[in-house]
């Protein structure tokens, strides 16, 4: 079981954890330190050659989307020039990355796939 110091009660660098007698003063935290893991978003970015029924694939295959969000999405980048496939922690997102342009450059079409932090 973890019991929470207050902040001050903390080891320090440098500190033998010996505080007694000293009258240090204890503030503790108020806010709870909630912290989000660092998420990536995976985006693929529209050509002119890539065959859309190729991208609707991709979606489906790499990102686990039906074919009606598939659809959505490869319409949203043909459209706006880029759009999300996902969001993810940064190695899965790596990944997906790999896989999507590895697939893509078998087939030889140049669709673009890219991460960005969140
Ligand atoms: N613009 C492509 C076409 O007209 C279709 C396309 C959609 C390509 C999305 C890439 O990420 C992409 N065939």
């Amino acid at each position: 079981m973890m019991i929470a110091l207050p902040i001050s009660m903390q080891k320090e660098k440098g500190d033998d954890g010996d505080n007694a007698g000293r009258g240090t003063s204890v503030i503790t935290r108020t806010k709870p330190k909630t912290k989000r893991p660092n998420v990536y978003r995976v985006l693929i970015l529209n050509d002119d050659y890539t065959p859309m029924d190729f991208v609707i694939h991709i979606l489906e295959r790499f990102f686990q989307k039906d074919r009606e969000a598939a659809t959505r999405i490869m319409l949203h980048v043909h459209n706006h020039g880029v759009g999300e496939c996902g969001i993810y922690t940064y190695e899965v997102a790596e990944t997906k990355v790999s896989q999507v342009m590895d697939f893509a450059r078998q087939h030889q079409h140049p669709l673009q796939c890219v991460m960005e932090k969140k």
